[in-house]
């Protein structure tokens, strides 16, 4: 009974029921604690799973590796990661069970490294035969990790061990490679795949979505639908960032207008960020103010975030300043808000203003976060941060610097100085750019990989436009495929263009 209850999902009947068993003196066995165990880690209780536990250890079952294996997956859901790693430790016989299960509490407490750390311990006890949970697992690490080449190990030891894989395993590898920058190789397990559901579309269309792919994500959405499975909200957030990501106003605008009225789904205040970001990057800042003030919901920081940081593109200070007044209201705490205000003072030349802005995150003790870039060379990752000149190779990093410079200028680049916000000569402005964290590494990449061979970059914060052309012209100039990931999404440059065809 406590198992039929357990597997109808009425877990707190079953706990009860094991009350009921304890005190009408029945003897539990070991058959009935995984489910008892199991209850409380689906309800993430972990008081009463700790109270299983010590009558685990009276009865005298603490030994058994199924009760074992079910106390690790209970603490690890319920959050207890040292509790989950105590149980585990003491186990003698390790089954492949019981290393998902330790490998599963750390993805759950998102703790990355460890997962992939224990995949490789587990490899190393001679346990290769692997379950496919524990890889979805190990997936995710490497997709919040950003490693693609780990998740491609990962994706050969599937296919050698596991012959068909199923739609759960497909769906976690096309997530890593989109997320990891390999949007091919996403697109190719997901065309080859024998079964797709609505996850795997929201996947891929996301996918597509984030590396700029906007006419493509809708051809998958439009085969989604004409497969038969009715959209729902999560796949609307990613057709409408698709749109925004790529400029399509009018497939944007419909697609919402499609949402409300066909689908009846009431827009989140997700679909509202997409919609105000799509026409505040394309300029229509007043129609995305519009909309944000006929919201049903209140609007979030991010949406005045979003209108704000179109204003700043499209320098538009009266909207701006409504939109940065309203995000101060909801979130002080962000020194990047307040710089894309100063910025738009800085451009229209109002320093006094600009000084004001300087003063206030000074009083709330904000200061500006440091722009950094990491770069993969020769199996190690290098990290640049802007304006930093203590780094060991800095002469000849400094020598590749001005050697682009040169050819940069050559080819037509004319830096764009109205980013930086300090009330100097244009010469001194100029000099400051040259050395963005992001042309630091592109320099670093020049120098330190093989002529032709792509380059992939991870930066903190969001390129600035100077940037974004500069590496346009690299792309051509030194004929090399770079590959941008910032916090939002992929920018790919290739032969003088980028594929955010100037939206970001
Ligand atoms: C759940 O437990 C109740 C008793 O508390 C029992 O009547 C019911 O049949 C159980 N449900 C299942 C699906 O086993
Ligand atoms: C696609 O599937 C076929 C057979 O089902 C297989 O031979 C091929 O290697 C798969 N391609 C990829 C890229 O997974
Ligand atoms: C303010 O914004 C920052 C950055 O987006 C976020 O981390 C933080 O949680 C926000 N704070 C509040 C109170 O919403
Ligand atoms: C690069 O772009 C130019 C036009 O901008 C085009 O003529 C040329 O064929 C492109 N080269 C490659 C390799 O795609
Ligand atoms: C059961 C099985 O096929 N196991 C294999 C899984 O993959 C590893 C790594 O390639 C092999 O060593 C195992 O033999």
């Amino acid at each position: 009974m406590i198992r039929g209850n357990v597997s109808k999902m009425k877990l707190e009947e079953a706990l009860l029921l094991y009350v009921d068993m304890i005190e009408g003196g029945v003897e539990p066995d070991k058959f009935t604690y995984p489910f008892v165990l199991k209850a409380c880690s689906l309800l993430g209780a972990c008081d009463e799973g700790i109270q299983v536990h010590a009558h685990v250890f009276k009865m005298g079952f603490e030994g058994d590796v199924f009760v074992q294996n079910s106390l690790v997956n209970m603490y690890g859901k319920c959050g207890a990661i040292n509790c989950a790693r105590n149980v585990f430790d003491k186990m003698d016989d390790k089954s492949v069970a019981s290393w998902s299960s330790i490998i599963g509490a750390h993805a759950c407490a998102e703790m990355w490294h460890e997962c992939l750390m224990l995949l490789g311990e587990m490899s190393s006890e001679g346990r290769c035969r692997v379950e496919e949970s524990t890889l979805v697992n190990v997936l995710s690490a490497c997709t919040h990790l950003g490693s693609p080449n780990l998740g491609k190990c990962i994706h050969g030891i599937l296919l050698r061990n596991i012959s068909e894989l199923n739609v759960v395993v497909e769906t976690s590898l096309i997530d890593m490679y989109v997320k990891c920058g390999c949007l091919e190789k996403g697109l190719c397990v997901f065309e080859n795949m024998s079964e797709k559901n609505i996850f795997s579309y929201t996947v891929m269309i996301s996918g597509l979505a984030i590396h700029g792919h906007g006419k493509e994500a809708l051809k998958v959405f439009s085969e989604m639908v004409e497969e038969g499975f009715e959209p729902d909200h999560v796949v609307f957030v990613g057709v409408l960032s698709a749109c925004s990501h790529a400029g399509l106003v009018d497939e944007g605008l419909q697609c919402f207008k499609t949402m409300q009225f066909e689908q009846k789904i009431n827009p989140t205040v997700q679909h509202y960020g997409c919609m105000v970001d799509l026409l505040g990057r394309i300029g229509m800042l007043k129609e995305a103010y519009e909309l944000i003030k006929s919201m049903s919901i209140k609007p979030n920081d991010v949406i005045w975030r979003s209108l704000l940081s179109a204003c700043k593109v499209h320098l538009n200070l009266e909207i701006g300043e409504i939109a940065a007044e309203n995000l101060f209201l909801l979130n002080q705490s962000n020194p990047g808000d307040y710089l894309v205000l100063a910025n738009m003072y800085a451009k229209m030349q109002k320093w006094d203003d600009v000084a004001k802005i300087r003063k206030k995150m000074a009083e709330n003790n904000l200061a500006q976060t440091p722009g950094f870039s990491l770069i993969e060379a020769k199996r190690k990752v290098y990290k640049f941060v802007s304006q930093d000149r203590s780094i060991p190779q800095w002469n000849t990093i400094y020598d590749m610097i001005h050697q682009m410079q040169w050819q940069l200028k050559f080819e037509g680049y004319i830096p764009d100085t109205s980013q930086i916000l300090l009330d100097v000569e244009e010469e001194e402005k100029k000099e400051r750019l040259k050395y963005h964290s992001q042309k630091l590494a592109i320099a670093f990449g020049l120098i330190h990989t093989s002529e032709g061979s792509p380059l992939s970059i991870t930066r903190n914060l969001r390129m600035c436009s100077d940037c974004h052309t500069y590496t346009k012209y690299i792309s051509l100039i030194y004929e090399r495929e770079i590959t941008i990931r910032d916090r939002h999404r992929f920018h790919h440059f290739k032969n003088g263009t980028c594929s955010c065809k100037d939206y970001w």
